[in-house]
C-alpha cells in the first residue's frame, strides 16, 4: 500500500501569499491505510522555479520521522519573491515517496518596501459619537497587460477593499485586533484576475472598528480619532515591468451610505446615498475630496499570521417570524435557533425613505420581548433605510458584529417572512478539527454549545463574549479554555497572534495583563489564574502541536514574568495578605466557595513555573531548568507550610482549594488520597454539585477521574440542577453561559450588568469529554499526538462514546460501546504515530492482530500500536 503526502502547508496555510517569517516552517501529512506507515526520513527542495533545481534549499537526506513544522533554511528570500517546495519521504519499508509541488510567497518584509501613506477623511467623530464610514478611491492606467498582481493592504481599523467594482479577498474585519501601538498586520491578496490592461479603479471603505471605534465599555477612539488605510498594489506586466500604486495624497474621498459602521453599537446603512459603482475606473469623483494623509503608524507593519476572519456558515430561521403589535411599528422577532455571531442578511422592498431598526439579542424575557438588558452599553442595533424601487433590496452590514439568536426587525414594510433574513456567521477561520458524540443527547448538546461557544468567541482575539460592551482577550478565560480550543479546531497560529499579543502588553517589570491586546481597563497585572495565561497557552500549544518555535520565540519575556512573580510575593506566596497589588480575582464566579487569593496565587506561581522548567527542559537550557525546579520546590514547600495541615486538610476547603493541590502536584504523595476524599465530601455535601467557578472548573473532573473517582465526575456530568454543566442544556442553551445561574426558575435572569450567554470558561470541559470520555490524549513526552494515550473512562450509564480528532498526522479515532457486559472499541492511529491503549477488561485481555501487549495496570490491559486501525473486544 502506497504512501502518499498530502496537506501540504507553510505556516499552516495553503500556498499562501504574504509570508513575513524568515524561517516559515513546513508541513505534510502522510497518508496510508498500511499499518505501522511511518517515516524514516525526509528531504525537502525548495526552488525559485517550478520544476526548477533546489536553487534555494535542499535540505538533503534527514532521518527524521518530523512532518510538521519544519523550519526553512535556505537562502534568504526577499520581499514578493514565491519559494516552490516539494518533498520526499522515505517510510519504514525504505520506499520513497514525493510530494505535489506547493509554495509560499513572501511579504513585504521591509518597511522600506513600503512606499504608500496612510490616509483618511477629514470627517471623524468623538468619543461617543461616531462618523460616516469613508470610501477612499483611485483610477489608474496600466499601459501593459497583466502578468501578476498582488495588493498589501491594512487599516487602522477596518477595510474591505474593491478593485474595479468587484471585492478583493473573502476576509471580513480585516486587518483583525491588534495592539495597534505595537504591530499593524497587513494582508497580502492575489488581485491578478481583477485588473486588466488600460483603465483601473481601486478604492477602500473604512469602518471604525478596534482603532477608533466603541472598544468595551469606554466609548471609542482607543487608538486614534479615525480609520486609516495603508494600500500597495504591486503590478507585474509581461515584459517584467512593474507598476505599484499605493495610497498618497492622489486618492479621493467621500462619504457614502454607511452613516455609522461601529462593532459594538451596529451599523447604520441610508442606501439612497448609494455610490453606485464608486472602484470602477469611469466614476465620477469629481465631487470628491482629496484625502488627507496622516504619518507612519507607531506599530510595526507584520504580514497576517493567523487564520482570516471570514463568513464561515449561514443559518436560517427555524420557524416563522413572530409579530408583537405595537404602535406606530411592528416588532417581528425571528429565532435562528442558535446563539451566534456575525450579523444578518436582510430582504425587503419598500418605498424609499423606509427606515428599518434591527436589534439582536440572546435570549428573550418571558413576555416574549427581546432582552437586552444583558448588553450593557453595546446598542448592537443596525439601521437600514430603503432606497426604494420595485427591486428587493439586501442589507448585509459587514463593518460590525453582533452576538444573537433572536432578531428583532421593526419597521418593516409589511411583514417580512421566514426566508427574508439570513444570520451569517462569523468567526477566525480554523479547520475544525474535533467531533464528539455520546449515548447522552444532553452531553451531545453540550458539546454543540462549547463549539459555537468557541466560535462565536474567536473573532481574530479569544473573547470573554461577544456581545455586551465588553468582548475583550480576557487572560484568564483563553487560559481555562485552550485545551479544550485546541481539540476543537487547528486553533495553533490562533494561539500564537494571542501570544504576541500578550507579549505586546506586558510591561517593563514583566507583568501581563488581564486583558490583551491591552486596553488598559484594569492595569498592569492580570492577577493569578489571569497572567499566567502567557506560560499556560504556549505550553498547552506545545502539547498539542509538538512545535517549539512559540516556546523559543517568547521564552525571554515568560521568564521576564516568572522573575516578576517571585518580585511581588512575600516568601514564595503570591498574593499574600496585605499585599497592595492587584491580588486576583479569586475563583471568579464561584457559588457561595471563596477560595483566598494567596492560595490560588501561590498555585498557580507553583504552576507556572513549573510549566517553565519543562520549558527550559524542552529548549535545552539545562540551567534555567535547575534554577526553576529549585524555585517550584520552594513555592511548593511554601504553599504547604501555609495552606496545608498534616492531616490533609488545604486551607479554605473549597472545591476549588483541594483541585489546584491536587492538579498542580502540590501535595507530598501520602495526602492526595485525603484530599481526593475531602474533595469528594464536599461534593456531595452539597448535593453532588460542583461550586467551582472559573479557576477550579476546568480541572474539576480531571481530578476526580485521575483520582480514582470518575463515578463522581461522571455524577457532576450528569447533575441537571444548578450549579452544573446540563443545567443551561435543559434551559434550551445552545452556547455556554457565564455564570452557572445565568437563568432560574426562581430568580429569573442573573444580574443584567455580567451575565452573557455566549462564553466559552465553562465549556472548558470539553477537555475532558475527548480526554477521558472518548480517551484520546497527549502524551507530553513525544507531544504533538506523535504519541497518543488512549485511556476511555467509562461510566455515567453512557453505552457509548466516539471522538475522531485531526492531528498532525492525521486523523485519530476512538469509538467505544458497551454492550451485553462487553466492551466494544474501535480505534484508529494515524501514520507516522503510535498509540498506548489502556483497555478497560475483566477477563482474559484479548489478542489483537497487530497490537502488541505492554502488560497490566489496575483494571487495564496496555497495548502498544502502531499507525492503523483496531478493534478491541472484551469482557468488562
Ligand atoms: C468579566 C469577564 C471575564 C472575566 C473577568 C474577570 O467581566 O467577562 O470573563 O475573566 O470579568
Amino acid at each position: 500500500m502506497q504512501t502518499t503526502i498530502t496537506n501540504l502547508r507553510c505556516e499552516q496555510f495553503e500556498n499562501p501569499v504574504g509570508i513575513d517569517r524568515e524561517q516559515p516552517r513546513l508541513s505534510w501529512r502522510l497518508e496510508t491505510g498500511r499499518r505501522g506507515a511511518r517515516q524514516t526520513a525526509y528531504r525537502i527542495t525548495v526552488s525559485s522555479q517550478l520544476g526548477g533545481p533546489a536553487d534555494l534549499w535542499d535540505s538533503g537526506r534527514v532521518e527524521s520521522d518530523h512532518t510538521s513544522e519544519i523550519p526553512y533554511q535556505g537562502t534568504a528570500l526577499t520581499s514578493g519573491q514565491r519559494a516552490h517546495w516539494r518533498v520526499e519521504v522515505w517510510d519504514e519499508t525504505d520506499a520513497s515517496n514525493s510530494s505535489p509541488d506547493a509554495w509560499w510567497e513572501v511579504g513585504l518584509l521591509n518597511e522600506g518596501d513600503w512606499t504608500a501613506q496612510w490616509i483618511g477623511s477629514s470627517v471623524l467623530g468623538g468619543p461617543r459619537t461616531s462618523a460616516p464610514a469613508p470610501y477612499l478611491r483611485k483610477a489608474f492606467a496600466l499601459d501593459k497587460p497583466v502578468t501578476q498582481a498582488r495588493l498589501y493592504v491594512t487599516a487602522l481599523g477596518i477595510y474591505e477593499a474593491e478593485i474595479n467594482g468587484q471585492r478583493v479577498g473573502d476576509q471580513v474585519l480585516a486587518p483583525g485586533w491588534t495592539d495597534y501601538r505595537k504591530q499593524v498586520r497587513y494582508q497580502t491578496y492575489d488581485v491578478t484576475d481583477l485588473l486588466q490592461a488600460g483603465e483601473n479603479g481601486i478604492g477602500a471603505v473604512l469602518g471604525d472598528g478596534w482603532y477608533a471605534g466603541s472598544v468595551e465599555w469606554r466609548g471609542r477612539q482607543l487608538y486614534g480619532d479615525r480609520p486609516k488605510l495603508l494600500a500597495q498594489l504591486v503590478v507585474t506586466h509581461d515584459d517584467g515591468s512593474t507598476t505599484v500604486v499605493a495610497t498618497d495624497d492622489s486618492w479621493r474621498t467621500s462619504l457614502g451610505p454607511i452613516l455609522q459602521a461601529d462593532l459594538l453599537q451596529g451599523q447604520h446603512v441610508d442606501a439612497r446615498l448609494d455610490l453606485g459603482a464608486w472602484t470602477t475606473a469611469a466614476y465620477d469623483d469629481s465631487k470628491w475630496q482629496p484625502v488627507q494623509t496622516f504619518p507612519k503608524a507607531e506599530g510595526k507593519l507584520v504580514a497576517q499570521n493567523s487564520p482570516p476572519v471570514r463568513v464561515t456558515e449561514e443559518i436560517h430561521p427555524i420557524a416563522e417570524p413572530k409579530t408583537i403589535h405595537r404602535w406606530p411599528a411592528n416588532d417581528h422577532i425571528f429565532d435562528l435557533g442558535q446563539n451566534m455571531v456575525g450579523w444578518v442578511r436582510l430582504r425587503v422592498k419598500g418605498p424609499a425613505g423606509t427606515t428599518i431598526r434591527i436589534r439582536f439579542g440572546e435570549v428573550l424575557d418571558d413576555k416574549g420581548n427581546l432582552y437586552t438588558e444583558n448588553l450593557r452599553s453595546a446598542q448592537q442595533t443596525d439601521f437600514y433605510t430603503l432606497r426604494g424601487g420595485d427591486e428587493v433590496e439586501v442589507f448585509e452590514p459587514r463593518l460590525t458584529f453582533h452576538g444573537f439568536r433572536y432578531v428583532e426587525v421593526r419597521g418593516y414594510p409589511g411583514d417580512p417572512k421566514q426566508d427574508d433574513l439570513v444570520g451569517v456567521v462569523v468567526h477566525s477561520d480554523y479547520p475544525a478539527t474535533g467531533t464528539f458524540e455520546c449515548s447522552n443527547p444532553l452531553i451531545n448538546q453540550l458539546q454543540h454549545n462549547i463549539w459555537w461557544g468557541w466560535r462565536g468567541n474567536s473573532v481574530d482575539v479569544p473573547t470573554d463574549c461577544p456581545q455586551r460592551d465588553e468582548r475583550l482577550g480576557w487572560t484568564g478565560d483563553a487560559q481555562v479554555f485552550v485545551r479544550t480550543a485546541a481539540y476543537l479546531a487547528q486553533v495553533e497560529t490562533f494561539f500564537e497572534k494571542y501570544q504576541q499579543d500578550l507579549e505586546d502588553s506586558q510591561n517593563e517589570k514583566g507583568s501581563i495583563p488581564p486583558i490583551a491586546p491591552d486596553t488598559s481597563v484594569v492595569g498592569g497585572d492580570g492577577g493569578p489564574a489571569w497572567a499566567d495565561a502567557f506560560v499556560i497557552c504556549p505550553w498547552t500549544l506545545y502539547l498539542c502541536y509538538g512545535d517549539k518555535a512559540v516556546l523559543e520565540r517568547h521564552y525571554d519575556s515568560m521568564k521576564a514574568f516568572i522573575g516578576y512573580l517571585q518580585s511581588i510575593s512575600r516568601d514564595y506566596i503570591r498574593s499574600y495578605q496585605g499585599y497592595e497589588g492587584f491580588a486576583g480575582f479569586g475563583d471568579w464566579l464561584s457559588i457561595n466557595a471563596e477560595t483566598p487569593s494567596d492560595l490560588i496565587g501561590t498555585a498557580f506561581s507553583a504552576y507556572s513555573t513549573e510549566l517553565m522548567a519543562r520549558i527550559a527542559e524542552v529548549l535545552g537550557k539545562s540551567e534555567d531548568a535547575t534554577e526553576f525546579w529549585a524555585l517550584h520546590e520552594k513555592i511548593k514547600a511554601a504553599f504547604n507550610d501555609r495552606f496545608v495541615t498534616p492531616g490533609g486538610v488545604v486551607a479554605s476547603g473549597t472545591q476549588t482549594a483541594y483541585l489546584l493541590a491536587l492538579h498542580f502536584d502540590l501535595l507530598p504523595p501520602e495526602l492526595r488520597e485525603k484530599a481526593t476524599e475531602a474533595l469528594v465530601h464536599d461534593i456531595k455535601k452539597r448535593g453532588t454539585k460542583l461550586s467551582t467557578g472559573f479557576v477550579g472548573s476546568p480541572y474539576l473532573n480531571h481530578v476526580l477521574t485521575a483520582n480514582g473517582r470518575n463515578d463522581v465526575a461522571f455524577d457532576l456530568l450528569n447533575q441537571q440542577d444548578w450549579p452544573s454543566w446540563l443545567y443551561a442544556v435543559t434551559k434550551g442553551a445552545t452556547t455556554i453561559w457565564e455564570r452557572w445561574d445565568g437563568w432560574t426558575h426562581d430568580k429569573g435572569f442573573q444580574d443584567a450588568s455580567m451575565n452573557s450567554f455566549n462564553h466559552y470558561a465553562y465549556g472548558a470541559i470539553g477537555a475532558w469529554l475527548y480526554q477521558s470520555v472518548a480517551g484520546i490524549d497527549v502524551d507530553p513526552a513525544q507531544p504533538g499526538y506523535k504519541h497518543i494515550v488512549m485511556k476511555p473512562d467509562v461510566g455515567g450509564g453512557l453505552t457509548y462514546a466516539k471522538a475522531s480528532y485531526d492531528s498532525v498526522h492525521g486523523r485519530i479515532e476512538s469509538s467505544w460501546r458497551t454492550e451485553d457486559g462487553r466492551f466494544e472499541w474501535d480505534v484508529t492511529v494515524p501514520p507516522n504515530a503510535t498509540a498506548t491503549a489502556y483497555l478497560p477488561t475483566k477477563g482474559v485481555a484479548p489478542e489483537v492482530e497487530g497490537a502488541e501487549r505492554l502488560g497490566q495496570e489496575a483494571d487495564r490491559t496496555l497495548y502498544r500500536l502502531p499507525a492503523g486501525t483496531y478493534h478491541f473486544s472484551t469482557e468488562m
